[in-house]
């Protein structure tokens, strides 16, 4: 089976990966291959973020790897929070889902357009001459309440398209079977086939 290290210190995402990619590859995680830095993310694209930390990792440890960079784009909102989705809230301090989804629902209120997507985009970075980017779109709607336990970030409010039920209320099997990271990942995965 290939090894593949996948460049994230979020292990929400470690996990989902791990079941989209089941037995294509085994995924492998930072501390594995002794990286600790943090990297910081300023590019204002998910590509640029993505290669940011994909050449990092690559760069200082020689193992080719994969990045994710992931958001959630609100129509009504121009498409904020877009690349700024894990710092919304709280730009400057660390990550809050339950403060970012608060601040969602309310610049929300008034807003009757309620459509939304979630983007991921991967870089695979050390395979061949050039970064490889594959990107994964799921389209659906923001909700007027949080509901569900599963899952991470926005989940509880976002609801897929052709579903009445947020991504964290459908559960980790229907979200993997459909969403921005496994369109994203499925593709990656057809490349290297
Ligand atoms: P790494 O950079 O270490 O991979 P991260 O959590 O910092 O982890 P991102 O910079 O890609 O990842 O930020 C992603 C943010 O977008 C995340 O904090 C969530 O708020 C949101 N997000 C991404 N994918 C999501 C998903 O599948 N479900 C819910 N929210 C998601």
């Amino acid at each position: 089976m290939k090894k593949w290290v996948f460049a994230t210190n979020n292990q929400h995402k470690m996990v989902e990966a791990k079941q989209i990619l089941g037995s294509f590859a085994e995924i492998v995680s930072l501390n594995i291959i002794d990286f600790y830095d943090d990297i910081e993310e300023t590019a204002d694209s998910f590509e640029g973020n993505a290669l940011i930390k994909a050449k990092t990792v690559f760069d200082k440890t020689g193992f080719p790897c994969f990045a994710d960079d992931s958001g959630l784009c609100v129509l009504a909102l121009n498409g904020r929070p877009g690349v700024k989705s894990a710092r919304y809230a709280n730009e400057l301090g660390p990550v809050d889902h339950s403060l970012n989804n608060q601040k969602l629902l309310n610049e929300l209120q008034s807003q009757s357009d309620r459509s939304a997507f979630f983007v991921t985009v991967i870089c695979a970075y050390g395979f061949s001459e050039n970064p490889i980017y594959f990107r994964g779109e799921v389209h659906g709607q923001i909700a007027t309440d949080l509901s569900g336990a599963e899952g991470f970030g926005y989940d509880p409010l976002f609801i897929p398209q052709g579903y009445d039920k947020t991504f964290a209320e459908l559960g980790a099997i229907i979200k993997n079977s459909m969403s921005h990271r496994a369109n994203a990942l499925n593709k990656m995965k057809l490349h290297f086939s």
